[in-house]
């Protein structure tokens, strides 16, 4: 049988038994107050979308946030680092998986504050703009993707 016939199997059929296909998970370990629902709901975003997730409980995430340089303007709920990335707060598991192909020069990304509409913010159909913010390293941020209301 040819190869493309078999991926196009896998990717129609999404059978459990073809898993074996699948890229392998990349690894996000993710730190989040014991509180924190939409938290959780993130994790099971990226969990969904290939990421396999360490779910690290932290009661002061102040201090890891601190610890991990993401900048005080920038913050959200959750911290997660992946492939030596921040990234911090509701980011989409797609920008994520940019940033890892694209190798960017930036210490991680953000969406910052909780905006409605964000994987894990879902709030019936209420989707508020947001933008997904690179920082660092040092000072620099820019914005990476820009989410128009809907
Ligand atoms: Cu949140």
């Amino acid at each position: 049988m040819r190869r493309a016939m078999v991926w196009g199997l896998t990717l129609c059929a999404a059978v459990p038994a073809l898993s074996t296909a699948k890229p392998v998970p990349v690894e996000a370990t993710v730190y989040r107050s014991p509180t924190c629902g939409c938290c959780k709901k993130w994790v099971e975003h990226i969990q969904t979308n290939g990421f396999a997730v360490k779910d690290i409980v932290k009661d002061d995430m102040a201090a890891v946030k601190r610890e991990l340089g993401v900048p005080e303007n920038l913050a959200s709920c959750h911290t997660a680092v992946i492939g030596g990335y921040r990234v911090e707060g509701h980011v989409p598991a797609a920008d994520i998986r940019q940033l890892l192909e694209a190798k960017a020069p930036l210490l991680g990304l953000s969406v910052p504050g909780m905006p409605a509409g964000t994987p894990g913010m879902e709030m019936g159909g209420r989707k508020d703009a947001y933008s997904v913010i690179g920082f660092g390293p040092g000072a620099g941020v820019q914005t990476v993707h820009k989410y128009p209301a809907e």
